[in-house]
């Protein structure tokens, strides 16, 4: 049993469509999405403004592996081809933080948990803070308390779209 965090971003073509599929492919292991985010590039390798959100997922027989596989078989399904590191993509699927019987905390370039840059991207702390408000990201605090660290320029390049939802209710 594990439950993990994914952050889910898109930045070509029918963005929000990229999104919904993903979460329509993790079917029941999704057990909350976070409201849909408009964001400004992280990185500087593309113009192009993001959709982000975040999801809690959770399924009894996936461990941190099968969550890294779940995410690039929804990133495939999305077409993407692997271009520019940072660049512009369709979908992009990142395992923030695992949770199997224990924290999980690992250094493998195939898959460094919690993700190492998820404390400076107000795209993963903002959504994720609206669907768990006492989230940590291990080794790291709070996630109230990174946001309130970051930038006030970071913080301001990320705007929460009520128009726009991952699911239909
Ligand atoms: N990998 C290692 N750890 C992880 C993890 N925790 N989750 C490996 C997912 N993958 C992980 O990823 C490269 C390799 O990272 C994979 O082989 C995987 O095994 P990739 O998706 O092929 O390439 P990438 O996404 O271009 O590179 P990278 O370094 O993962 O970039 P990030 O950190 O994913 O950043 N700006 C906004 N506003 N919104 C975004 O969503 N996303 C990015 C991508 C940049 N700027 C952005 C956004
Ligand atoms: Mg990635």
């Amino acid at each position: 049993m594990s439950a993990a965090v994914l952050s889910i971003g898109s930045n070509v073509g029918d963005r929000l469509a990229y999104l919904r599929g993903c979460v329509e492919l993790l079917g029941d292991a999704v057990l909350a999405a976070s409201p849909v985010y408009s964001t400004a590039p992280w990185g500087g390798a593309t113009r192009d403004d993001f959709l982000n959100a975040v999801l809690l997922v959770e399924d009894r027989d996936a461990d941190a592996w099968e969550w890294l596989r779940r995410g690039q078989c929804c990133e495939a399904a999305a077409r993407r081809a692997r271009g520019l590191r940072w660049g512009p993509r369709t979908l992009d699927v990142d395992v923030i933080d695992v949770i199997d019987e224990e924290r999980i905390r690992q250094d493998d370039p195939r898959l460094t948990l919690p993700h190492p840059r998820a404390h400076q991207r107000a795209f993963v702390l903002v959504p994720w803070l609206d669907i768990a408000p006492h989230a940590v990201l291990a080794g790291r605090g709070t996630v109230a308390e990174l946001l309130a660290a970051l930038p006030a320029a970071e913080r301001r390049s990320v705007h929460r779209r009520d128009d726009l939802r991952l699911r239909s209710l």
